[in-house]
């Protein structure tokens, strides 16, 4: 496990990181997606706005966008961060611990082979989700979780270990994936929320703290320079800006619904 992260990175400052996203549209059986909370079902059509009001804010921080046709026989492949990892020097296919999500991956090679040379993947009986998965320079933490397990964090780091990165794991009790409580803002700043808090791995950065009664905005998402913020968390979005982030505001309250957050929207790299 690597005890020091330097994040020497060049765009750990406000600079560009990422040049590209890639984003699947919503499908109208998403209304049978998981979920763990009673918010009711999402409205398909309201997803649709948001997702497209999402698509515009990454083409807004300068990402070229593609965007994948909705595929309705998923009802969660909304949520295309979880399939790949996307990394500077390589992407990794992932395999999904929820059975529901694993067909996902189907076709997802293909795409990422149009922007990567090297790829990789994560098989059984080792399962991974990348949202939980974080990257901070060039250091990975991996959470293991109910949907992440031991066995796929390993390959995970065997892998990643080999394009010269570290890895460490951060076993999870509650969160749904790491990135649901933890999002690294760049420039040493990570927001940090519930059981992520205290611990030890993270005391080194300078963690801005999200109040209990607003840990989804615990997923907010570092883009180029900006950061953005669910509606309707202003005591987060206010952190973020004294932190001196700017920060673009997006509705996704049908994607919370299922448990979905900003970050889980799309790959970015
Ligand atoms: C699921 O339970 O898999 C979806 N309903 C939500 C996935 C959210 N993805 C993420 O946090 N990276």
């Amino acid at each position: 496990m690597a005890e020091v992260i330097a994040d020497n990175s060049d765009f750990n400052t406000k600079g560009k990181k990422f040049s590209n996203a890639i984003v699947r549209l919503p499908c109208p059986e998403m209304k049978q997606g998981l979920s763990s909370f009673d918010f009711g079902k999402p409205d398909y059509l309201k997803a649709l706005r948001q997702h497209s009001e999402y698509i515009e804010a990454l083409k807004n921080s300068g990402l070229s966008v593609k965007i994948l046709e909705a595929d309705n026989r998923f009802p969660d492949s909304t949520f295309i961060e979880d399939v790949a990892l996307c990394t500077p020097k390589c992407a990794i296919i992932t395999n999904p611990g929820a059975l529901t999500r694993k067909g996902e991956i189907s076709g997802i090679r293909q795409i990422l082979n149009e922007y990567y040379t090297n790829m990789e993947e994560i098989i059984s009986p080792g399962t991974l989700e990348a949202g939980d998965v974080m990257m901070v320079a060039d250091h990975f933490f991996i959470g293991v979780s109910e949907r992440t397990n031991n066995k796929g964090a390993h390959q995970l780091t065997d892998i990643l270990q080999g394009y010269g990165f570290t890895c460490s794991k951060v076993p999870l009790k509650m969160m749904l994936h790491l990135k649901s409580g933890v999002s690294y803002l760049e420039n040493n700043n990570m927001l940090v929320s519930g059981e992520i808090i205290d611990r030890n791995e993270f005391v080194r950065f300078n963690r801005i703290i999200v109040d209990k009664d607003e840990n989804y905005a615990a997923n907010s998402l570092w883009v180029n320079g900006k950061v953005l913020v669910p509606y309707g968390f202003q005591k987060t979005r206010k952190k973020i800006e004294k932190a001196g982030y700017d920060t673009l505001i997006l509705d996704v309250s049908e994607f919370r619904k299922l448990d979905g957050g900003l970050s889980c929207l799309s790959l970015r790299f």
